[in-house]
């Protein structure tokens, strides 16, 4: 006996509807939207201008205390997760602001975390018994359960993009946090120790790391940007990315932090980068010089501390006219780690 199309799609339907309360779904309605022939991000691309940031975050410092709010940050969320508070499907992404004289007080999260400083200099973020003193281009991380603070003992307001793992957390359902008693940690090392020991091409004679995550917790601007320069002289430049490296621990030399990749890379005057695509969205933060990126079919015009996101397998080619430094973050650590992490050029 033949069933009539008309009749089959009703009865689907019916079946669908009484299945439903056992909590029961036909995958054959699904299967192509679970397993895509290629990925298919709902993240977009998304350029913010420093210039429309700065002028709300001074006027959220007008309006919550850095105590007040624990953490003064204003979310940079993508239109395509509204509500979420994602920059991409697996990160965060925040600009912070602490004015002179401020406290955020000291907490531990199982998120782990990287401040990269946009503007001002003399705060300080303090991990672990030792406190990291910002510079514009500084790289500083708060590895997962290390208590952490912000302290200003400068004039002037500094700025900061905070990155954090926040939707893989959520992802595995294995988010703590606690407060310190106190707002800030007892200095127990000397400013610079960490960098000293673990962080200058010598480890102490019997470390042995302990964890994934990078024992060097602060990234000196001046140090990376002296790398990017020698190499700029040294090598030839890859034909998309310019010259591009990754933050490591020294221990291992695996990625800084075990759930966010960090790099830097130097887009040389005059660079026209060919397209390339990879399966890790990134977000990018402008450090000095200025350029242009296509993503898809946007073009970003950016400059120092403007921030862009570049979804999963949306091609991106970057220009510069001058010679121009991008900052990026993206969750390639964890897809490398899985035997996912992709990349096309062409
Ligand atoms: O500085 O500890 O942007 O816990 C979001 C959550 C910053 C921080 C954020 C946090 C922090």
């Amino acid at each position: 006996m033949t069933v009539p199309a008309e009749n089959i799609a009703r009865l689907r339907q019916l079946f669908y509807q009484r299945i439903a309360p056992r909590h029961l779904k036909p995958l054959w309605e699904v299967l192509h939207s679970l397993v895509p022939p290629q990925p298919q991000p709902k993240c977009v691309p998304v350029l913010w201008k420093y210039s429309d940031l700065r002028g709300p975050l001074l006027e959220a410092g007008d309006l919550i205390s850095a105590r007040e709010a624990t953490r003064r940050v204003l979310i940079l969320e993508n239109p395509a997760f509204a509500g979420e508070s994602k920059i991409t499907n697996s990160l965060y992404a925040g600009v912070q602001l602490l004015k002179p004289g401020e406290v955020a007080p000291a907490h531990r999260h199982t998120q782990s975390a990287l401040r990269f400083v946009l503007e001002g200099r003399g705060a300080f973020t303090a991990v672990d018994g030792e406190r990291a003193y910002m510079e514009p281009g500084d790289l500083i991380l708060t590895p997962s359960w290390t208590f952490h603070d912000h302290g200003s003992e400068t004039t002037e307001p500094v700025m900061w993009l905070d990155g954090l793992d926040i939707p893989i957390v959520q992802l595995l359902d294995t988010g703590f946090c606690e407060d310190l008693s106190q707002d800030q940690q007892q200095v127990a090392r000397p400013v610079g120790d960490a960098l000293a020991r673990y962080g200058a091409n010598m480890l102490p004679v019997d470390y042995q790391p302990q964890t994934l995550t990078s024992p060097v917790f602060s990234y000196p601007y001046a140090r990376t940007r002296e790398a990017l320069e020698r190499l700029a002289k040294g090598s030839p430049v890859d034909a998309c990315h310019g010259f591009k490296m990754r933050f490591i621990n020294p221990a291992t030399g695996g990625h800084a932090l075990p759930t966010i990749a960090t790099f830097m890379q130097l887009l040389p005057k005059g660079f026209r980068g060919s397209a390339c695509r990879s399966t890790d969205a990134t977000v990018f933060a402008g450090v000095e010089g200025s350029g242009r990126s296509r993503v898809g079919n946007e073009t970003f015009e950016w400059g120092p501390r403007d921030i862009f996101v570049v979804p999963s397998w949306v091609p991106c080619t970057h220009e510069a006219d001058q010679d121009a430094v991008l900052f990026s973050y993206s969750d390639r650590v964890v897809q490398e780690q899985l035997g996912l992490w992709q990349e096309s050029r062409g």
